[in-house]
């Protein structure tokens, strides 16, 4: 098949997914045609069978923001004339799914096909400002075959949408072969103490990522046990994050790193890994620490309760639930035992039910019934 992927291309788990499935795909002959506004982060060398293409928004003094939906639309097209393309995979709804609409509006009589992924935010934040509900609705209503990272992402989408048909629900899923334990004894000094514990949380620093539970958890951790905590990631929540810090008198305890790539190779250093969301739909930087056997302290909001086994692979707590949350962590700090047990539960549940190979198959099946193929 000859397959176009739209996707927000910087840092966020829409992207990686995107990226990861249209990989996987070029590895199994078919030809994906990448259409984005820049080059998607986890394509990180050249590989067979898959292409770039540039999406550059026009601007022009008169436009108040450059129209990159048409410009999007546009680049769709081109490249679905050129290339001849099945089928326009869209990930993320707003506003990829209108763009790839009008895309198939002006080829006309054309057999191209069109799949949206619904990945979280752009249902249950994003689509639901009242400028984007209809535009959402509209757009997811008139792709031939609609997918959803989670059952809760589906749940949600059917209360809020009322989509005119099924929702088919494929999990997002993990590398195990680039996520996996590794040995980083050598270099943990660089960021820890051997007597502290590290804490990670990775993220695009939105308000939902509930940045200010994670810091007041860590005050009360850090007051019990020697710790650090590591920070990856960057967004509107990184200064208010930063003053809180310095506010408990944290600063020498927590580091930020900004957005990094390989997260894979920070992911090892840390006993524990946090993601307090107030609600995610999937939450796929926890499965990733869970394939590389780090137990995971998530929410009971949404998706993070099909990939954690609460008591299990982690702990999942009330988004509000400091006290619980810290509890929790404790004991995976000071638990040895118990730290490896969910560790090795994590790597179990990652390699069984979200692996890649098990996954993407899915996709596959979807682009079929939805007549893609
Ligand atoms: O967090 C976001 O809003 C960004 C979005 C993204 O583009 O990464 O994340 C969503 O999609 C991910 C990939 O499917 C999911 O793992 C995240 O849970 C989801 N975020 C939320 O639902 C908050």
């Amino acid at each position: 098949m000859k397959i176009g992927i739209t996707c927000y291309p910087s840092e966020g788990g829409s992207g990686v997914v995107a990226t990861e499935l249209g990989k996987e795909l070029a590895k199994r002959g078919h030809e994906i045609h990448f259409i984005t506004s820049s080059l998607p982060v986890r394509l990180r060398g050249f590989e067979k069978n898959i292409f770039f293409h540039e999406v550059r928004p026009e601007n022009y003094p008169v436009f108040h923001y450059p129209p990159y939906s048409l410009s999007l639309a546009a680049k769709m097209v081109e490249v679905a004339k050129a290339y001849d393309l099945d089928i326009l995979h869209t990930h993320y709804a707003i506003p990829h799914a209108a763009s790839a609409y009008l895309a198939k509006q002006m080829l006309g009589e054309n057999n191209l096909k069109t799949v949206t992924t619904l990945h979280g935010t752009d249902i249950t934040l994003v689509g639901q400002a009242p400028s984007f509900h209809s535009v959402t609705k509209f757009s997811i209503d008139e792709s031939d075959c609609i997918t959803s990272v989670s059952e809760w992402l589906k749940e949600e989408t059917v209360r809020l949408f009322k989509p005119n048909k099924p929702i088919r629900v494929i999990p997002n899923f993990v590398d195990v072969e680039t996520f996996q334990p590794r040995d980083i004894s050598d270099h943990r000094q660089q960021f820890a103490a051997p007597d502290e514990k590290i804490l990670l949380h990775i993220s695009n620093f939105r308000p939902v990522k509930n940045l200010s539970t994670l810091i007041k958890v860590f005050h009360q951790v850090s007051r019990k046990l020697p710790s650090r905590l590591l920070l990856v990631g960057d967004g509107p929540e990184r200064v208010p994050v930063q003053n809180l810090v310095k506010k408990l008198d944290l600063a020498s305890r927590v580091t930020f790193l900004g957005n990094q790539e390989y997260i894979e190779d920070i992911l090892p250093f840390a006993d524990a890994f946090l993601l307090p969301s107030l609600h995610e739909s999937f939450g796929l930087v926890a499965l990733e620490a869970m394939a590389v056997g780090i137990p995971v302290i998530s929410t009971n909001v949404g998706g993070p309760r099909e990939v954690v086994v609460d008591g299990e692979s982690g702990f999942l707590r009330d988004p509000m639930d400091v006290e619980g949350m810290v509890e929790a962590l404790l004991q995976i700090l000071t638990e040895p035992a118990l730290a490896t047990a969910m560790g090795k539960a994590g790597i179990l549940r990652a390699r069984e039910l979200f692996h890649i190979d098990r996954i993407v198959p899915q996709y596959l099946d979807a682009y079929d019934s939805c007549g893609c193929s």
